[in-house]
């Protein structure tokens, strides 16, 4: 049986042509260094490299062409490519990935979305809170040390909704799900992004100051699609390619799924004629469940096992987009081709459906306990686990939007918020109704630096408020070591929507979900917590690394806080988390870190007496 695996893998390898010598099938004891160029350049989708791409599709497909969906618009990429790079390694084998940032006046950090850095610290990429902003050149230098599907992404800005992201896989020599299917090839790893058509700063602005929406104009499968908004924008959608996924009949595929996406943007996954058998989920292994959808939330990933079961032929691979993604109807669809099959489009038609097909769904969107709809508090983790019914320390953190007079946005003595009109009114995403704001220098390399607005879980921030907007660089404090417990909570007074949240440098153990309404309050969480209304899953909890809070609900996560240093953890949603739904996580203290590398680059203010 492992032979034959190992087999296929190198058959798939030689197939699809020039690959990294890293992406391999793994064997214990064969670790390697892997070194990878990233440059980080300012493009244009539909540029020279595409020749005559659209009107000849081979064009479409040449190096460095980035079609995307046949729109032209201005972009942020790795290497001229969209996604970026794939990293495809085994587990142990040592990343250097160089960065070079050739912006003409922007900075960049790379994220490793799912590697929690332990012992590595410096490389998480948080501009700020791990490191200085990267001017020129940076080299990160960690252990692939989670096995898994992950990603990697710009934390600077909006970049990682500009296009700077790609996928991380990890595999391992003895995979625990091995007896779950017989291929796991490097093409089988399909990574999801929901696309605008105007620079996301063009939008973001936009809609901060009330002049546009934020809504998506579609979704691309690994930065390939067809227009789905054309219709919307009164335009013919060009024929642009779309991605392929092809399978051997009668085998079982392991299919890697990455959400990039940066509004808030669910995605329904289904594939005509087949069910998917969810069999890991932010690199960690859950108990096999076969189901007929899934919803897949900014960050998350989903592992899920194909099988080639049905006639030869074309079907589609359906990627449906919720909430931002739901006014301009964004659907995309990927081919899933049994060899053998015509190189042709499937023949049943793809058009927008915002409604789970028949049958389960895993991940459903603000619900949780719907007629055949499981929660990711339903699963249960592969590797057995009984977490302690104690914890040491439970934070209860509070997500929502509020009317507050923003000072990004308004001007209390000019253009208050009550004193402009409904239309020109947007509210602030918050996190315990803060703002979190960065430091000047990071915290984690540069100890030594005061962090000026510093204010503290449970501590009073009045004096980092302006009229009713508050903001400061918001720290929840635990000794290494602890357990604890988090409650998150999507209060949803205003609007419908929930927040995948991510915390970096660890798992987590989500062990409740629940819904009070189309609205609650921390207060209300609290009191129903109180009164015992909210049971934990201590046994067999399933670990991720983002998860979705239900809007009007919560969500409970629990972790041991054994990884020191400082943690960023915020709503993944790129337009929420970079006006401060945000908070850090401090693990220890500096005894408990390794020192700073040598050189590591320093920043911070210049503000000398006078
Ligand atoms: C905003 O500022 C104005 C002017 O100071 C004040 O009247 C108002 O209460 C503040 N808050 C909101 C939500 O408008
Ligand atoms: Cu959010």
């Amino acid at each position: 049986m492992r032979v034959f695996v190992l087999t296929l893998a190198a058959l798939v390898l030689a197939a699809s042509g020039q690959k990294h010598e890293c992406e391999r099938p793994c064997i214990a004891g064969d670790t390697r260094t892997c070194m990878y160029e990233f440059n980080i350049v300012e493009y244009h989708t539909l540029s020279r490299a595409c020749y005559d791409c659209p009107n000849n599709l081979a064009d479409c497909k040449r190096e460095e062409c980035v079609a995307a969906d046949g729109v032209s618009r201005p972009l942020l990429t790795v290497n001229r490519q969209l996604p970026g790079p794939a990293i495809q390694v085994c587990e142990g084998d040592r990343v250097v990935v160089d960065v070079h940032n050739t912006q003409f006046s922007d900075t960049d950090t790379i994220h490793w979305h799912g590697q929690h850095m332990r012992s590595h610290q410096f490389y998480d990429g948080v501009p700020f809170v791990t490191q200085c902003p990267i001017m020129g050149s940076f080299r990160y230098d960690f252990p692939a040390a989670t096995p898994g599907t992950h990603w990697w992404h710009s934390h600077s800005g909006l970049h990682r909704a500009e296009g700077v992201f790609g996928a991380f896989v990890v595999r391992q020599p003895e995979d625990p799900l091995l007896t779950a299917y017989e291929i796991d090839s490097p093409d089988h790893v399909i990574v999801l992004h929901d696309w605008m058509h105007k620079s996301a700063m063009d939008k973001f602005l936009g809609r901060h100051h009330s002049l546009l929406d934020d809504y998506a104009s579609g979704i691309l499968v690994n930065g390939k699609g067809r227009n789905s908004a054309a219709e919307f924008e009164g335009v013919k959608a060009v024929n642009t390619p779309l991605e392929v996924v092809t399978v051997t009949p009668g085998l079982r595929h392991r299919v890697r799924l990455v959400s990039a996406t940066s509004l808030n943007c669910p995605i329904i996954v289904s594939v005509d004629g087949h069910r998917l058998t969810i069999v890991a989920t932010d690199g960690a292994e859950i108990i096999p469940y076969t189901t007929d959808s899934l919803v897949i939330y900014s960050g998350e990933r989903f592992d899920v096992v194909l099988e080639a079961d049905q006639p030869v032929d074309n079907y589609w691979i359906r990627f449906n987009g919720l909430i931002d993604c739901g006014p301009f109807e964004s659907v995309q669809g990927a081919i899933l081709r049994y060899e053998g099959a015509p190189e042709e489009v499937p023949t049943a038609t793809l058009q927008y459906d915002p409604t789970y097909p028949p049958g389960t769904v895993v991940n459903p969107l603000n619900s949780v306990d719907g007629e055949n709809e499981v929660t990711m508090a339903d699963l249960a983790s592969l590797s057995p686990s009984t977490l302690p019914p104690e914890v040491d320390r439970q934070f209860y953190l509070g997500f929502d939007f509020s009317r507050v007079n923003n000072s990004l946005l308004y001007n209390t003595d000019l253009y208050p918020y009550n004193g402009v009109s409904a239309e020109w009114q947007v509210n602030t995403p918050q996190l315990n109704e803060l703002n979190f704001v960065f430091p000047s220098a990071p915290p984690l390399s540069q100890p030594e630096g005061a962090i000026p607005r510093l204010c503290r879980y449970g501590e009073e921030v009045s004096s980092y408020c302006e009229s009713d907007f508050c903001s400061c660089t918001y720290l929840l404090e635990v000794a290494l070591g602890e357990t604890v417990e988090l409650v998150l909570v999507a209060e949803g007074q205003i609007g419908d929507e929930n927040h995948p949240y991510h915390l970096h440098g660890n798992k987590f153990h989500v062990v409740a979900m629940g819904k009070l309404g189309s609205a609650t309050t921390v207060q209300e969480v609290m009191e129903l917590d109180a009164a015992g209304g909210i049971t934990r899953k201590l046994q067999d909890a399933v670990e991720k690394d983002t998860v979705t809070i239900p809007d009007g609900g919560f969500t409970v996560v629990r972790f041991a806080a054994d990884n020191p240093g400082w943690w960023l953890m915020h709503c993944h949603l790129t337009f929420h988390s970079e006006v401060g739904m945000a908070a850090l996580l401090h693990v220890g203290g500096v005894e408990d870190l390794p020192p700073v590398p040598t050189g590591f680059p320093t920043c911070g203010d210049f503000m000398p007496e006078i």
